[in-house]
């Protein structure tokens, strides 16, 4: 065949080739967010706590990340993370009390701009109207577990009933009444398992019938590490609250005289029930106060490490029990997409926005750079792309979400993007993933009292600088002492290593733009 033949032949079939390969429909893009899940307590983790099957059935049928991580522990930074694909320090939302700028691009807004409809329903712990969204229904700041407001389109209106599933309902309905002829994207973001954990009232008697396996770390006393994870003040015996947390009424405290009870406890605790009917406060004593009367039978003789017990075995009876309608949830939305034949094309992640001590180090909340805070459950399920069963340990952040999502979309993510499109590791191209990933975390002092830090994890190591009223470097080898247990930055073996480890958290500073050192960035307007 001469040129000339060749090219009008290929002229000729081009179009039909155009045709063969017309790019597949959008995705449809759900994006499932609860606040404070540790992954511990997803039992495709495989920690056998608790029993999430349909988070599990989203694990089956599609990708479970083993170490994916934020990069700053807490609730607000992360969700402004999620939505810029940039660190706290870029897009400013450092901590909780910071103000987001949402005139700031974020992911949303430039899907939209692409031809899709938006919509976040449930926690987004940000003031201001959400922009990039075509309906937003958001709770106000923590949100409240029963007969919750929510601020839907800019008004607040009280909603009727419990908040894992009001969250559900909403998302389900907006689905439903979407403008089919446009592809979708939902941020489904779940309040539970947040404090106080109120189950629903569906949940309340399987979960505080059962007695959950205790973590090797309960008893902690944190020698091998250095001042921070001694002074934080998270310690299910020391700093839960009785009432608000383990909802000892406050009546019976009085009567104890249990003197670390605080009037803010009383009051979270009057403030969390008082939410509820008189039906539903019925149905909760029911099922509560037998647990109270027993304690109070038992409290003037339980030793500190009973009481620690204890304690421990209520927190996990609330926190799996709200975990519980979390999982309710995925199962609705999952069978929501099978039946209106949206499951091939819809991308669903499961995620939280950080992990969570599940009485690891003795503590509940997160906040530091330990793995168990640091961390997050990540689950990915997209049957038209991504092969199910996988499981991945590579180091995908929540700086990656927006990139990666834009990617499935279709769509060019922004140069100053900080994250990266992980869509390739699911199509086994693993070889030129980041090999360390880059932490910040500022609000200190403040509740809970975990100091300023920043730091870097590889695969293997973990270097962590706590800084502003301390100066301490820590370093972990992973492999050796998974639970952080043993600070070996001065340790003469790991010499190399720390030098190693130095010049690389230089290098990704430099790399992710932090270069001015957090040392005298986002400092208090006075020092403690
Ligand atoms: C509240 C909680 C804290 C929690 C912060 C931040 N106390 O203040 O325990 O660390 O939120 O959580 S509570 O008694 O009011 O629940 S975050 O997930 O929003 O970052
Ligand atoms: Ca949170």
């Amino acid at each position: 065949m001469n040129i000339k033949i060749l090219t009008m032949f290929i002229l000729a079939v081009a179009p039909i080739f155009v045709i063969a390969q017309s790019p597949r429909k959008k995705p449809n893009i759900v994006y499932i967010m609860s606040d404070d899940h540790g992954y511990q307590a997803v039992s495709a983790y495989g920690y056998g706590l608790n029993h999430t099957p349909h988070i599990d059935r989203l694990a089956d049928e599609g990708a479970l990340f083993t170490r994916a991580t934020v990069t700053n522990s807490l609730c607000a930074p992360s969700r402004a993370v999620l939505l810029t694909g940039k660190h706290s320090y870029i897009n400013g939302k450092i901590d909780n009390e910071a103000t987001f700028n949402w005139n700031q691009d974020n992911f949303a807004k430039i899907l939209k701009k692409n031809g899709y409809q938006t919509a976040l329903i449930g926690k987004i712990h940000m003031d201001g109207l959400p922009q990039g969204f075509d309906y937003s229904a958001v709770l106000i700041d923590q949100g409240e577990y029963y007969n919750p407001n929510f601020i839907v389109n800019g008004k607040k209106q009280q909603i009727t009933g419990y908040v894992t599933d009001l969250t559900t309902d909403m998302t389900l309905d907006w689905i439903a009444k979407r403008d089919t002829a446009k592809p979708f994207c939902v941020l489904y973001h779940q309040k539970a398992p947040h404090r106080e954990w109120l189950p629903a009232l569906r949940h309340i008697q399987e979960y505080t019938s059962r007695t959950y396996k205790e973590p090797a770390t309960l008893f902690d006393n944190y020698e091998g590490r250095g001042t921070a994870a001694k002074t934080a003040e998270m310690n299910i015996l020391k700093h839960m609250n009785w009432a608000g947390d383990n909802k000892i009424p406050p009546a019976m405290m009085d009567e104890l005289g249990i003197s670390e009870y605080l009037s803010w406890d009383k009051a979270a605790f009057n403030n969390n029930l008082g939410r509820m009917t008189p039906d539903e406060r019925a149905k909760w004593d029911a099922v509560y106060n037998p647990i109270m009367a027993e304690f109070r039978t038992n409290y003037r003789q339980m030793s500190d490490s009973s009481l620690m017990r204890w304690r421990y075995q209520r927190y996990m009876q609330d926190y799996l029990g709200t975990v519980a309608a979390v999982d309710d949830g995925v199962g609705r939305l999952l069978d929501f997409l099978k039946e209106n034949g949206l499951d091939e094309n819809t991308i669903v992640v499961y995620t939280s926005d950080q992990g969570f001590y599940l009485g690891e180090h003795g503590w509940y909340d997160k906040r530091f750079m330990y793995e168990e805070s640091l961390r997050t459950p990540l689950i990915i399920r997209y049957p038209a792309e991504i092969k199910a069963g996988q499981s991945s340990d590579a180091l995908v952040q929540n700086l990656d979400f927006a990139p990666t999502l834009l990617d499935y979309a279709g769509v060019q993510a922004p140069d100053d993007m900080q994250g990266e499109s992980f869509r390739g590791l699911l199509n086994g191209n693993t070889e030129s993933w980041r090999d360390v990933i880059y932490y910040t975390y500022y609000e200190y002092p403040s509740i809970h009292t975990v100091k300023r830090h920043y730091g870097i994890r590889t695969q293997q190591y973990k270097l962590i600088h706590f800084y502003y009223d301390v100066d301490e470097w820590e370093l972990y080898d992973l492999e050796k002492d998974p639970q952080e247990l043993n600070n070996v930055y001065d340790h003469p073996d790991y010499v190399q290593i720390r030098q190693r480890m130095h010049q690389k958290l230089e290098e990704t500073r430099l790399k992710y733009k932090d270069s001015t050192t957090n040392d005298k960035q986002f400092l208090p307007v006075s020092k403690p």
